[in-house]
């Protein structure tokens, strides 16, 4: 169990005393040992052997010390244990709903003693949450709100997650002898903003014979961090991780790959969509090949390129497989030349020290370089997010100083002075207009005051446009995947105006962000608006996600002629003043 492990378990101990009415110090140790052993640098697990080191954590007394050895020894807690034989493991579930506490929990456990989910949802929908003390009308429609957010969320998982999980599989099946690839497809492999499950393809000489493939599914389920088995057969075996995420391993003769590629990459729309193609051209489709209709003959499986080729069609890119126009055009020969992340020339928004960044100028400039990148762009707050020590004009003004005598000192790589400055509830911006002005180039972007109606949103965001410092509107939705929707506004109006004032949009490649995301990049696209692929960087190892949005911009058919950030730096920085063709 590595520390985050331990903490969920301690702060899911803590909700459950809290929800059992147990006294509060004895919750805030379970509570202050998570905080603490989450901000642990070293593995607790290193350090349970020596129980004065664990001792001399602020936060862990000598009780906390039993139970930790206990979930090292037994691999679980038996006060976290009992707690969830008493209200069952629903009632986790339960805590994952926003805005519902363990003290909601406890009223609604004790008038109605119902722990579940659609338990509470029945309870709510019957009216009968507004009745108990210190709830009414208002807070119970909120609460149905929070489940029907939870149940779209519930089971999804953030790209760069999903990712991680992958690479693990793969390191571990990597040098297993008769492997010779382990590749994800599914929503994985498509790009899409978030994962359900895990589909991952295994092939080589293991997967062919019988006895060769179950030693290799022995060998897969002792993966670390592998939880429970889910099914396990002849060609696939199921199972979950901790944290929850499912994974289909599939294992697959070399003849057929491509056609499993092909059939597991999805989405489930665009293989209807090639299948009926198949269909018409006289050709069954399916996991295992391309054969004809009349005699069965195979004429393809080995690989999806010539899938898509005897079917008469371009390759089409696994972002692009969500059947939005992509077989047509790729018919047609008119699928775009979509860009890559090789075509961008620089990362212009990103935070140093001076704020809330935890690298100096000088340690982003070299990431920047070592990234291949002609061109980047300091991009701190401005005063409005205290909590990260924005910059006041003064401060900014210094700052810009400071980021210049860096570009004269540094070769091989322009640097731009600019700021992410804050859009104030009233639309105006949060620094003068005369330092702005100063600035080779400007990120608006709302920071507060999300709950503002849709119609001051719109009115918000289009000042922010208007205003003529502005050079791109900064993770223009604000929803955070996962966790918190969009705010609402009118994105057309927003787009109309940015389109003619030729303020740019810019593409968060955050993995809890990816905003505008691929629908709404495709949208401002039509309206002729162009993007900045950015990473909102706060460390230098940050700077890779850049990858995540291109993903996205490639999802939403983007070229390198919509997005600016792929000009070369003199080109940009012209554009970054509104001036491009
Ligand atoms: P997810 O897991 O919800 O993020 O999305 P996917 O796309 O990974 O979906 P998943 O895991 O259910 O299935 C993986 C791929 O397998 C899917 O993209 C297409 C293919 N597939 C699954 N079920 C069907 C089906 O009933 N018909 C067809 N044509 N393809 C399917
Ligand atoms: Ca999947
Ligand atoms: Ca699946
Ligand atoms: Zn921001």
């Amino acid at each position: 169990m590595d520390n985050k492990a331990i903490a969920g378990i301690l702060y899911e101990t803590a909700d459950l005393l809290e929800i059992d009415g147990q006294d509060s110090f004895r919750i805030r140790s379970y509570r202050n040992a998570a905080q603490a052993i989450e901000a642990l640098p070293q593995q607790i697990a290193d350090l349970i052997g020596e129980p004065k080191k664990v001792l001399e954590i602020q936060g862990i007394g000598k009780g906390m010390l039993t139970n930790l050895r206990e979930m090292f020894k037994d691999g679980r807690l038996s006060v976290h244990a009992d707690l969830l034989k008493k209200y069952r493991p629903s009632m986790l579930d339960l805590l994952k709903i926003q805005g519902l506490g363990p003290k909601t929990i406890a009223l609604i456990w004790s008038a109605y003693q119902v722990c579940d989910v659609e338990g509470v949802e029945k309870l709510a929908r019957e009216g009968k949450i507004r009745e108990l003390p210190r709830m009414g009308e208002k807070q119970e429609q909120k609460l149905l709100k929070a489940i029907e957010d939870y149940r779209r969320i519930a089971g999804r998982f953030l790209l760069d997650v999903a990712e991680r999980e992958t690479e693990k599989i793969q390191a571990h099946l990597r040098d297993f002898p008769g492997v010779e690839k382990v590749t994800p497809a599914g929503s994985l492999r498509r790009g899409r903003e978030t994962v359900g499950d895990l589909d991952v393809l295994v092939t080589g000489a293991a997967c062919c014979d019988d006895g060769e493939r179950e030693k290799l599914i022995d060998h897969i389920i002792k993966l670390p961090g592998l939880m429970e088995i889910i099914a396990r057969g002849e060609n696939k075996v199921s199972f979950r991780l901790r944290g929850g995420m499912q994974v289909d391993v599939r294992f697959l003769a070399p003849e057929s790959f491509g056609a499993a590629m092909q059939y597991f990459t999805g989405s489930k729309a665009h293989n209807v969509a090639l299948r009926q193609r198949a269909l018409k051209m006289g050709y069954t489709l399916s996991e295992y090949s391309l054969a004809r209709l009349d005699d069965q003959k195979v004429v393809a499986g080995k690989t999806e390129e010539d899938i898509y080729a005897q079917l008469k069609l371009d390759y089409i890119p696994p972002e692009l497989r969500e059947n939005q126009g992509e077989v047509d055009a790729a018919g047609a020969h008119k699928l775009p030349v979509l860009i890559s992340q090789g075509d961008v020339q620089g990362d212009v928004h990103m935070h140093t020290v001076e704020t809330d960044g935890r690298n100096t100028i000088e340690e982003m400039v070299e990431a920047a370089k070592a990234h291949g990148y002609k061109y980047m762009a300091i991009t701190d707050h401005s005063k409005n997010l205290a909590f990260a020590n924005g910059l006041d004009d003064k401060r900014a003004v210094e700052h810009i100083k400071r980021i210049r005598a860096v570009n004269d000192q540094i070769n091989g790589i322009e640097i731009f002075a600019g700021i992410e400055v804050d859009i104030l509830a009233d639309g105006t911006l949060d620094l003068s207009d005369s330092v702005l002005e100063q600035m080779d180039l400007v990120i608006a972007s709302v920071h507060s005051h999300f709950n503002q109606s849709s119609a001051e949103m719109t009115d918000r965001l289009l000042k922010a446009v208007e205003n003529p410092n502005t050079s791109i509107i900064g993770h223009p939705t604000g929803r955070l995947l996962l966790r918190r929707d969009a705010y609402q506004f009118d994105l057309d109006s927003v787009l109309k105006a940015a389109a003619q004032r030729k303020v740019a949009m810019e593409l968060n490649s955050y993995p809890d962000r990816l905003d505008l995301c691929d629908r709404h990049l495709r949208l401002a696209k039509q309206h002729g608006v162009k993007i900045v692929i950015n990473t909102d960087s706060h460390h230098t190892s940050h700077l890779e996600k850049i990858r995540y949005g291109v993903l996205q911009a490639r999802r939403a058919w983007l070229t390198k002629e919509d997005v600016l950030n792929t000009l070369p730096a003199q080109d940009f920085a012209k554009a970054m003043k509104h001036a491009w063709n």
